[in-house]
C-alpha cells in the first residue's frame, strides 16, 4: 500500500466542488465554523456562530526524508532505528511467546483508523488508516542518522538498551553496526553528572560557541546531500537537560541568543544550540524531552525564519493515560481531588533523572497536564482551585527499561461519596516512545507540505512555526505565544484528525449520527 510513483496514492478521493486534485496538489476550500461568545451588560452569554473561509493546499509528491536524532545511541534512538529496520525488512522473529512480526503498534498515524464517513448503501461506518487521510510519507522510508555524545555504534547501543529480543537483534545487527553517531556538543552542566562516563564522542568546548552551531548546520547539510534527501527533520531524544535560566540580553530575543552563542554564554543549552542550527537551516526541530529548549529567543528566531519547531517531552505512558482519564472523570462531572503519580525505572533516562535539576525539568512537564481540563469545569472547581498533584520518579536499575508507573486518582462523587482509582502500568518505556518519534516525524513532514490562505488572499503560506498540532504526542505542548495549551488527549487527536480532514475539504466527524436517530 505504498506510493510507487513518488506521488501519494490516496486510498480515497473526495468528490465535491470545493476539492480539486491536480497532478501536484490537492486544493480545498473550507468553511471553518466556530462559536464566538460575548457577554451582555447583565452578564448573559451570547453565542454567535461564525464562519471563516480558508483554502488549503497539500503537495502530493512524497519526498525522501531524513530523520536525524540527537541522542541516537540512547534507548529510544536505538529502538526506533531497529524498529524501522525490522519493518522495512518485514522481519519476523522467535520469542518465547511465539513468532513476532514487525509492526507499528503505538503509532497513532500508522496503527489507528479514523472514520471517513458512512457506507452509501448500508450506512455502516467506513474507517481508513490515519496515514491514508493525506499523502503521508511511510516510516519504512525514513533515512535515519544523528548525533550522540556516546560513540557506541547502534548495534552495541541496542544491546546496552536491553529493550529488544536477541533474535531480532541478531537479524539487524550488521546494519546497525555500520551506524555510528556523529560527534555532539556536550555541556556537562546541563545533564546529570552521572552521564560523564559515556561522553566519549564530543566536539571540543564545553559551552555554546559559533563553531558548534556551524558544525551542527554542516552535519545537517552533509547528511541531506550524502543521502540525497529532499528534506531533513531533527528530533531531540537525548538526555533531559536542566532548565536554562531566562536571562535578559542572553536568550530572551532572537538577536540576543545568536549573540550569546557567538559569545560563548554558559546559559545556552546544547538543545537550544541544536534548535537554533535547525532554524537557521530551515529544518524542523522537535524536542522530545522536557527542558526549556525553546527559550523566548529560540521561538522568536523560529518565527523570524518561518521554520517549524515543536515540543516538549514525549507523552508516552502515565501522562497519556492521565490526559485521557482526567478528561473523562472531569467531563463526567466527578470531582478529582488528588493525583499521586509514582514512577520507578532502571534505564539511563532514570539514571539521568536521579539528579535534582534534571528531575525538576521532568516534574514540571508531568505536573501541568491537567490544568486545561480543571479550568474548563467551573462547576467542580472554583477559580484557581486545583486537584493536589504529586509526581515522584526513582531510579531502580534492576527494572531496566520496564518502567513501573503507579497512579492513585482520588475523587469526590455524588453526596460526598469517594472514589479511588489505582493504576499500575508496566511497560518498556522505549517501546512506547519509539512510535511517538515516528508520529512526530510523519506529522511534522506532512505539515511542511500543507499551506493555507484566507479565501480572498493571493498566496498560500505555512502554519505558525510552533507546531501545536503535534500536541497528542507531547506532554507539555508548545503552542504559539499567547495561545492556549490543550492537554486533553481526545481533543488533541480531534485537532490532528480534523485539520487533516479539512485539507481534503471534509468537515469534522461530529458523531451525531442523526441518520440513525431520527424517526
Ligand atoms: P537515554 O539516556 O537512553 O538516551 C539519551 C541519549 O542521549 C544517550 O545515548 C546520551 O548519550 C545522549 N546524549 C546526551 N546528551 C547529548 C547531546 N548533547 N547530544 C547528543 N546526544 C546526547 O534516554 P532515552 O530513554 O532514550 O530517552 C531519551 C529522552 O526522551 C529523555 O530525555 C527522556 O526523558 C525523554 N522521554 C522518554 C520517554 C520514554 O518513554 N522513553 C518519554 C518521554 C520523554
Ligand atoms: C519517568 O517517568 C521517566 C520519564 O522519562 C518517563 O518515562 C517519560 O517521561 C514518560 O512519561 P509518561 O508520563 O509520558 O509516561
Amino acid at each position: 500500500d505504498r506510493p510507487s510513483n513518488g506521488r501519494g496514492e490516496e486510498q480515497f478521493i473526495v468528490t465535491a466542488p470545493n476539492v480539486v486534485y491536480s497532478e501536484d496538489a490537492i486544493t480545498s476550500s473550507y468553511v471553518y465554523r466556530t462559536t464566538s461568545v460575548s457577554k451582555t451588560p447583565t452578564g448573559q452569554l451570547v453565542a454567535k456562530p461564525t464562519e471563516t473561509h480558508f483554502d488549503f493546499k497539500v503537495e502530493r509528491k512524497i519526498p525522501k526524508v531524513g530523520l536525524m536524532l540527537v541522542g541516537w545511541g540512547g534507548n529510544n534512538g536505538s529502538t526506533v532505528t531497529a524498529g524501522i529496520l525490522a519493518n522495512r525488512k518485514k522481519l519476523s522473529w522467535a520469542t518465547r511467546e511465539g513468532v513476532q512480526k514487525a509492526n507499528y503498534y503505538g503509532s497513532v498515524i500508522m496503527s489507528s483508523t479514523v472514520k471517513l464517513g458512512n457506507d452509501a448503501l448500508t450506512g455502516d461506518e467506513v474507517n481508513v488508516p490515519f496515514h491514508k487521510l493525506l499523502p503521508m510519507i511511510h516510516p519504512d522510508d525514513l533515512v535515519i542518522g544523528g548525533w550522540d555524545i556516546s560513540s557506541m555504534n547502534l548495534a552495541d547501543a541496542m544491546d546496552r538498551a536491553q529493550v529488544l529480543e536477541p533474535t531480532l537483534k541478531t537479524m539487524i545487527r550488521k546494519e546497525m553496526e555500520n551506524m555510528k553517531p556523529l560527534k555532539s556538543i556536550y555541556y556537562p552542566d546541563f545533564i546529570a553528572s552521572n552521564q560523564g562516563d559515556r561522553a566519549d564522542n564530543v566536539l571540543d568546548g564545553s559551552a555554546a560557541c559559533q563553531s558548534h552551531l556551524e558544525k551542527i548546520r554542516t552535519d545537517i547539510r552533509d547528511f541531506k546531500q550524502s543521502k540525497d534527501l529532499d528534506r531533513v527533520i531533527v528530533l531531540w531524544t537525548a538526555n533531559t537537560e536542566r532548565y536554562a535560566d531566562i536571562i535578559a540580553g542572553v536568550n530572551d530575543t532572537a538577536d540576543n541568543i545568536l549573540a550569546a552563542i557567538q559569545g560563548g554564554h554558559s546559559e545556552i543549552s546544547p538543545s537550544s544550540v541544536f534548535a537554533v542550527a535547525c532554524i537557521l537551516e530551515g529544518v524542523p526541530f522537535i524536542n522530545g524531552s522536557p527542558q526549556n529548549t525553546f527559550v523566548p529567543g529560540v521561538i522568536s528566531l523560529a518565527e523570524r525564519h518561518n521554520s517549524y519547531i515543536g515540543g516538549d517531552d514525549f507523552k508516552s505512558g502515565q501522562t497519556k493515560m492521565k490526559s485521557a482519564l482526567v478528561d473523562f472523570l472531569i467531563s463526567a462531572g466527578i470531582k478529582l481531588t488528588s493525583i499521586a503519580s509514582y514512577n520507578h525505572l532502571g534505564n539511563n533516562d532514570g539514571k539521568n533523572l536521579a539528579e535534582q535539576k534534571q528531575f525538576r525539568s521532568k516534574e514540571i512537564s508531568k505536573s501541568n497536564v491537567v490544568d486545561d481540563m480543571v479550568a474548563a469545569n467551573h462547576i467542580l472547581y472554583a477559580k484557581d482551585e486545583h486537584p493536589d498533584h504529586t509526581v515522584v520518579i526513582k531510579y531502580m536499575p534492576a527494572v531496566g527499561d520496564h518502567k513501573r508507573a503507579l497512579d492513585e486518582y482520588y475523587g469526590e462523587l455524588f453526596l460526598g461519596g469517594r472514589q479511588i482509582i489505582s493504576i499500575f502500568n508496566v511497560c518498556e518505556d522505549s517501546l512506547l516512545a519509539s512510535p511517538l518519534i515516528i508520529d512526530l516525524a510523519l506529522v511534522t513532514e506532512m505539515m511542511t507540505r500543507i499551506t493555507w490562505k484566507h479565501s480572498t488572499d493571493e498566496k498560500f503560506k505555512n502554519f505558525h512555526p510552533v507546531l501545536s498540532i503535534l500536541s497528542f504526542m507531547l506532554k507539555a505542548p508548545l503552542t504559539p505565544p499567547g495561545t492556549p495549551v490543550v492537554n486533553a488527549l481526545a481533543k488533541q487527536r480531534n485537532a490532528l484528525c480534523n485539520i487533516f480532514r479539512a485539507c481534503v475539504g471534509l468537515q469534522p466527524e461530529s458523531d451525531m449520527t442523526l441518520e440513525h436517530k431520527l424517526f
